[in-house]
């Protein structure tokens, strides 16, 4: 695998930057960008897909997975981006949709002509007293079963209509899709990313399951070890970093899956400590979020990967989450220390850590005030759900306000001057009106910012191997919002502890015994923490985090 002290950033390509005046993010865009990711010291490069598509859920309905959308650019320039990249020593991972193809593949082309051979390459199904098969909804709040009166089937979708579910118990699906990757390795790519990896195997009697979310009932599926096991060894990337999403799994699915004894992934995403704030589970009701579960999530995750061998990615923010600056920090008065607390807690973790373009400057959610201003299908499907369940177009505008996955997808904020540097041509989405403090340039010139904080974050990371290989153990602090870890490699500790709140707050140390001897590595304010503990307990300022070396 991978060494541990890699870091990853995640280009979402649509609104990285413009360099051609047509609104939308390109590949060129992304080559003349790479200096600036070689200045934040990043290892990896995740790229969200580019790939000719209709677009109904901007590019994860692939049409065609070994071509470029003219939308993003010619093949050349994909070439020449990733050359670009390697010579900078800085690898590309693609992110291979594999769950579904879009509606416009052409397999699934094929199997709307009738064609038995590609109607097995997809789940059709004989509907049930006139209706679907199963009384499924998709991830996107539609019904998950599609019926085509030519054919009079239905046929699977767990996300939008227009990403039909690809059936991998069929050998030809698996073998073409392995396809996909040997041609992305030979163009030297380095590694890759699985969209929604533990959904591909469905349940062995599909017809037999109750109602409800369709991706409840796919996840870990029975065959979900084996074929992702023959996916890496049969296209030789096992020795490449990978990573799955891996959506709701098990913690012990998740040892499985990032074990290198199974050859399966270098490590998964999984978004437990992103549901903490859903009420009841429902993304689409608001909630504060419940700091004992946030807490206690990373405690049993991050020590039982750590005891088991698994290796976990470690994030906040992705392309359909909100900013985290806004979520569990604070966007208004503490915006600069809550960035830089979140920042610390991810990257100090036993993990590999991402960051998500625009977190490193602290990007915020989009403050949009109306419907027309969002473009994600899955926004513009809740907020029409949430008006039948009759919540009130005000209520509902603020729950897109939090929880859109559009708050990710605003264009990256490069300086100060119009679109936020983005495009010279109108946007394809709004820039968030703050652009002109929160930007890249402002930030590079400022040694005390986010950007130049994060640069310590990953650079630290390359120089003590205590941040890249150590164990991980998590400390009672005696505070719900005030959570803390001790690293620890050989004699080595590195004592981490981070206020999630905007109040003052104790931190008791007595589950750290010897912290008090060592020196602060880093901190989001004054390095006084040391002088500041009086018998084991130190009064901690809002949002501050900070750690502690000692041999
Ligand atoms: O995401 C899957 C996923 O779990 C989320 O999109 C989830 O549906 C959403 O956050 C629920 O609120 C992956 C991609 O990251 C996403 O962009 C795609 O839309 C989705 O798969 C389908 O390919
Ligand atoms: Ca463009």
């Amino acid at each position: 695998m991978n060494s541990k002290n890699s870091v990853v950033y995640q280009i979402y390509v649509k609104s990285f930057c413009d360099s051609n005046g047509d609104g939308i993010g390109d590949l060129n865009g992304i080559r003349s960008k790479l200096p600036y990711l070689k200045s934040l010291g990043v290892d990896y490069i995740w790229v969200t897909p580019f790939y000719p598509s209709p677009m109904f859920d901007n590019g994860y309905d692939v049409a065609d997975y070994c071509a470029v959308n003219p939308l993003f650019g010619t093949m050349a320039d994909c070439e020449a981006m990733i050359d670009e990249a390697n010579r900078l020593g800085i690898g590309f991972m693609f992110d291979m949709v594999f769950n579904h193809t879009s509606w416009d593949h052409e397999w699934f082309r094929k199997a709307l002509t009738g064609d038995p051979e590609y109607m097995d390459y997809y789940i059709f199904r004989d509907g049930v007293n006139g209706g679907p098969p199963l009384d499924w909804t998709s991830s996107f709040g539609t019904p998950a079963w599609e019926y085509v009166p030519a054919l009079d089937k239905w046929y699977l979708h767990l996300f939008d209509k227009s990403q039909p579910d690809l059936n991998w118990e069929n050998p030809k699906v698996r073998e073409g899709l392995k396809n996909v990757i040997r041609f992305w390795k030979g163009k030297g790519v380095k590694g890759f990313r699985f969209d929604v990896f533990n959904l591909i195997s469905k349940p062995e009697h599909l017809e037999q399951c109750g109602s409800g979310r369709g991706i409840n009932y796919c996840k870990d599926g029975p065959r979900i070890h084996e074929f992702i096991r023959e996916l890496v060894t049969d296209t030789g990337i096992d020795g490449m970093v990978t990573v799955g999403e891996m959506s709701s799994t098990t913690l012990e699915n998740c040892i499985r899956y990032s074990n290198p004894a199974n050859r399966e992934l270098s490590m998964c995403f999984n978004f437990h400590h992103l549901k903490v704030d859903y009420k009841n589970g429902d993304k689409w009701t608001l909630m504060e979020p419940d700091w004992n579960a946030l807490g206690q999530l990373f405690r049993e995750w991050q020590e039982e990967m750590s005891k088991q061998g698994g290796w976990s990615a470690a994030f906040w923010c992705n392309h359909d989450q909100p900013r985290i600056v806004s979520r569990f920090g604070d966007e208004g008065a503490y915006w600069k220390q809550s960035a830089k607390m979140l920042g610390t807690f991810i990257h100090l973790l036993r993990g590999t850590p991402y960051i998500y373009q625009g977190e490193e400057i602290g990007m915020t959610n989009a403050h949009f005030t109306s419907i027309e201003q969002y473009n994600d299908v899955e926004s513009v499907n809740y907020y029409k759900i949430l008006l039948e369940r009759g919540v009130s177009a005000a209520d509902a505008l603020e729950v897109l306000r939090q929880r859109s996955r559009d708050n990710a997808r605003t264009p990256m904020q490069w300086n100060a001057q119009r679109n936020a540097g983005f495009t010279d041509g109108a946007p394809w989405l709004e820039v968030p009106d703050n652009y002109r403090s929160i930007n890249v340039e402002t930030e590079e010139s400022d040694p005390d910012s986010i950007l130049n904080y994060y640069r310590e974050l990953v650079r630290l990371r390359k120089e003590l191997p205590v941040i890249a290989d150590g164990e991980i153990r998590f400390l009672q602090t005696g505070d719900k919002r005030v959570f803390a870890y001790e690293r620890a490699l050989g004699r080595q500790r590195l004592t981490v502890v981070c206020n999630f709140s905007g109040d003052e707050r104790n931190a008791s140390f007595a589950d750290a015994p010897g912290a008090e001897s060592g020196t602060v590595l880093l901190a989001n304010g004054p390095k006084d923490q040391i002088e500041r503990l009086q018998n084991g307990v130190l009064k901690l300022r809002p949002y501050e985090a900070f750690a502690i070396l000692r041999e």
